[in-house]
């Protein structure tokens, strides 16, 4: 069918965009990753707002704003390429001296945020509450050991 075929085109070409993400200068990558970043954890924390009574909650809303993170929680990792570690940045040189570790830690942490999204997607409070805390235990662990203070 032409348009099952035209939409897993179009899914390939954005699952592929991560991985071909191209940066002229180091601080355009250093720049998308902190960008990125920041739009995920504005999201999450809408969510956060949400779990811990601070907002009014809003099942679609809520839904709405994990999916946008976990969309969010896959694009900085291309941005970590070698060379941008110095700069307007927090990051530390074992992203890329332990890249291995690295990659588990953000891999934990995109793991953790899409079982959020899952958990929105349910409606259900109690289901988000049980998700959000490991996704903030993620966030911390990671930065922990490659984010300078
Ligand atoms: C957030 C946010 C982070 C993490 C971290 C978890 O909402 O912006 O960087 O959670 O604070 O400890």
């Amino acid at each position: 069918m032409k348009l099952v075929a035209s939409l897993a085109l179009v899914a390939a070409a954005t699952l592929a965009l991560p991985a071909q993400a191209q940066f002229a200068k180091p601080e355009d990558a250093i720049k998308y990753r902190q960008s990125a970043l920041t739009i995920m954890a504005n999201h999450f924390g809408r969510v956060g707002a949400m779990a811990s009574g601070r907002a009014p909650f809003d099942a679609n809303a809520a839904a709405a704003n994990a999916a946008i993170a976990e969309t969010m929680s896959k694009l900085p990792w291309a941005a970590f390429v070698e060379g941008s570690g110095t700069g307007n940045t927090r990051a530390k040189p074992e992203i890329w001296s332990d890249n291995a570790k690295f990659k588990a830690a953000a891999e934990k942490m995109q793991g953790e945020m899409s079982k959020l999204a899952a958990a929105a997607k349910t409606g259900n409070l109690d289901n988000i509450k049980a998700a959000f805390g490991p996704v903030g235990g993620a966030c911390k662990a990671c930065h922990d050991d490659f984010r300078k203070d």
